[in-house]
This record gives structure tokens, sequence and C-alpha cells, in this order.
């Protein structure tokens, strides 16, 4: 058994699109999300986060999971549509009144609030005037921080400007997966570098109304491996995926591979804005990765599918926990041991409720096992590792997956929108409530 440090913040990760549904209530605008999910092959199951996990107006029994969990903390996104319908412009009340109650919730319960910005579901409205390629965006989020840090500055402690910009950048822009599913090489550099100022420009603008706001934001990375069946195209995926927003946020350059795509976007102190003190950096880990060289194609790069050597979850990304503990180590080292927080790690499976009204998911409870030993060797190894998100509270909208993969520590049956927690929950709680592993 190895125990974790006394304050270690345990919490759970969701996202907007991903269970509120309520997509056409109380003023919410149209996100990319919305869009993309209209057109046909674009999701497996054909599905959308219209009704999803409906913790719209479900979101007191979720935070009585919560609750029953031991969960300190809880990870959520902000639809920036019920803010601002259409990304700019007059403040929806209803959607600051629906984030208002959760928040006081929240805090009733003692679960703190870690707000973040921008979990994918950019406005449609931004879209069309050329979303995160236009520069322009990166200005309109800057204004939408601030509104959020007017009001809800006193109340929330912790705001996260993006999640995983990366993966907006590379699947959304460049293999074309996610919204807006382009394939455009410009479109991949533009809204890297876009992404990356408005992170900037929303620290400063949170700050300016809450200086003492704890701020951070949140990364995927995924070690690459196996390096010398590719040289090129491992180095290539690294910079793009793990180095080309922690490098200019954390050190404040581009990796030098990318420098001559990027600097066509890259205006005199840029570089300066987005390279602020942050209070804490959130690291979303899952699984590794392995590239190959495609040349012609909008990226550059492609993901091989993974080692048959190696386990995997149904999503095809396999399990090698010891990749979390080298990465944390890495991570340190390159950044000078900043306070981090594993922001979202998790497993994908196809359960299944059976007869007894049971979901047993032993993949799921091993998963969570041996990444969260590795996580602790990590801190005996002196890496400023303070917390850790469960991804995810509830089985939810898996993007272009659809409802096919879960993820969830709790089963949704999405058709009575009954929740049921799953056998990894009760290993989960054991764990936040004795503080060990
Ligand atoms: O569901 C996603 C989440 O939205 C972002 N990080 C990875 C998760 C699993 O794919």
């Amino acid at each position: 058994m190895s125990k974790f440090p006394e304050n270690f913040v345990w919490g759970v990760s969701t996202s907007s699109y991903q269970i509120e549904g309520a997509v056409n209530t109380d003023g919410r605008g149209p996100t990319i999300w919305d869009t993309f999910c209209e057109v046909a092959g674009n999701i497996v199951d054909q599905t959308n986060g219209a009704v999803a996990c409906d913790h719209y107006h479900r979101y007191p029994e979720d935070i009585r999971l919560m609750m029953e969990l031991g969960a300190k903390a809880y990870r959520f996104s902000t639809a920036w549509s019920r803010i601002q319908p259409e990304g700019f412009g007059a403040v929806n009340q209803a959607g600051i009144d629906f984030y208002k109650s959760l928040i006081d919730f929240l805090l009733k319960n003692n679960i703190e609030p870690w707000l973040c910005l921008n979990h994918w579901d950019l406005p449609q409205g931004l879209e069309n005037l050329g979303g995160w390629r236009n520069r322009e965006t990166a200005f309109r989020f800057a204004e939408y921080a601030e509104i959020m840090a007017q009001f809800f500055g006193d109340s929330v402690p912790n705001f996260i400007t993006h999640n995983e910009p990366n993966v907006v950048a590379l699947l959304g822009h460049g293999w074309g997966w996610h919204a807006p599913g382009l394939q455009d090489a410009e479109a991949v550099m533009s809204t890297t570098h876009h992404l990356n100022l408005a992170h900037g420009l929303a620290v400063s603008a949170i700050h300016k109304t809450v200086p003492d706001a704890n701020i951070g934001t949140v990364i995927a990375m995924q070690p690459v491996v196996d390096w010398n069946k590719d040289s090129e195209g491992s180095a290539r995926l690294d910079a793009l995926y793990n180095r080309a927003f922690t490098d200019p946020v954390l050190l404040g350059t581009y990796p030098e591979l990318l420098r001559e795509e990027l600097a066509p976007f890259v205006h005199k102190g840029d570089l300066e804005t987005i390279h602020q003190p942050l209070d804490f950096f959130g690291l979303n880990h899952y699984t590794t990765m392995r590239a190959r060289s495609a040349p012609g194609t909008a990226v550059g790069v492609e993901i091989l599918p993974p080692s048959r050597e190696i386990p995997q979850t149904i999503k095809g990304w396999e399990i090698n926990p010891a990749m979390l503990h080298q990465q944390l180590l890495e991570f340190k080292n390159r950044y000078g041991n900043p306070p981090i927080y594993i922001t979202e790690n998790g497993c994908a499976s196809a359960d299944v409720l059976d007869a007894e009204g049971r979901v047993s998911d032993p993949d799921r409870a091993d998963y969570f096992r041996d990444y969260l030993s590795a996580a602790s060797l990590a801190i005996e190894d002196g890496v400023n590792l303070k917390g850790y998100f469960a991804w995810s509270l509830l089985d939810n909208f898996e993007w272009a997956e659809g409802y096919t993969q879960r993820f969830g520590i709790v089963y949704v049956d999405y058709p009575t929108q009954k929740r049921i927690p799953k056998d990894s929950f009760y290993f989960l709680k054991n764990i936040y409530q004795n503080n060990e592993v």
C-alpha cells in the first residue's frame, strides 16, 4: 500500500457537451459539436450530446454521487455558448444562473469547483467567423474569461483556461476526426498558436478581475514510444502533441521543429503573453502513442495502431502505467517541477448492467490501481503531484465514438437516465477515502 500526501486532492472530471444535454434550453447557442454531429459518418453511432446524461437537470443527483465517492474536487467545463450564445456579445443570464446553482451546490457540500472554460464546444457563431483559425477568437475568449471571473471569481478558487487544446488543433483541424472536421495544414498551425494566445490573454483577464485566482491549463500528454521505428515521425508527433502547447506556456518558446511553420501566426509579444506564471498545470494522461510519418497530409504524421504485445482498452489505447511514471519525471525535469494535477485518467470499457443491477468492471479498477501506483511512485521520486481527477464520473458522449465507449465510474442507463455506480466506483471510493492505493 502507498499513502498519498496529506491534502492530496481527489476529484472527478467531466465536460459540458459530454454530459449536460439540454442543448436548446435557456438560450444556449449552437456549438461546433452540435454542427459536427449532424453530418452523417462523423459519429460512429450517429448520436450527439443533445440529451447525453441530462446533467443540466440532474446535477444535484450527480453531486451526491461525488459526495458518496469522497471526492473533494470537481473539474467541469462551462459551455461558452450558454454564457454568450454566439461567443461574443451580451451575457445570457440563464447560463450564468445554471452554473451558479451548480457551483453553490458543490460548495454547500464541500466539493471544490475547478472551472474549465473550454472543453472543445466552441460557439458556432465564432466558427462562422473562422473559429480558432481566426486570431480574433483568442480575444473573444479573453472577454468570456473575464465575464466568468466577474461572476464566479468569489466562489470558484480554480480556473482552467483550456482542456487539451492539442486535441482541438490536431484532431479537429488536422486529422479531421473531431469538430470542426478539417484536414488543413495551415489550420493546425494557426489554431495551435491562437489557442495558446487565448490561454495567455485569458490568464491576464482573470487576474485583472480576481488577482488571487488560481489559474492553470490542461494539456493531454501521451508519450511517443518506439522512436527507433520512425524517428522523424516520432519527433514530429511529440512536438505537435506533447510540446506545442506545454513549451510556450511553461517555457515561453515553441519547439524548434515547429517554429518555421508557426512563424506566420506569431506576432511580436505573443510568447510573452502566453508565458505567464501559472498556479498549476493539469496533465491528462491515458496511454502511449506510436508514430509514422505521413508526408503530404495536413499533420505530416499519423498515429499507428497499438502494439499487440501490450494490453489495450476497447478504445485501442495501450495500458502502460510505467509510462505515466516516466512522463511525470520527464515533466519535472523539463519544466522545473511546477505543481501538477492529473486532471484526467481513466479506462473505456464495454460495460454491461447485469441481471442483478450490478456493473462489474475489474479492468477499470485494475487500470486505476496501476496508474495510481505509478503516480505514487512519481511523488516518491520528487514530482510535485498534488491531485488526481478520474475521468469520468459518468458514462457520457465520447465524441466521435458517440455512446459506444463507456468511461464512467458510474454507469448511465441512457433510456431511463438511471445512475448505477460500477464496482470501480467503490474501488476508487476506498482509495479516495483512505488516501492510499
Ligand atoms: O472524453 C475525453 C475527454 O473529453 C478529453 N480527454 C480524453 C477523454 C477520453 O477520450
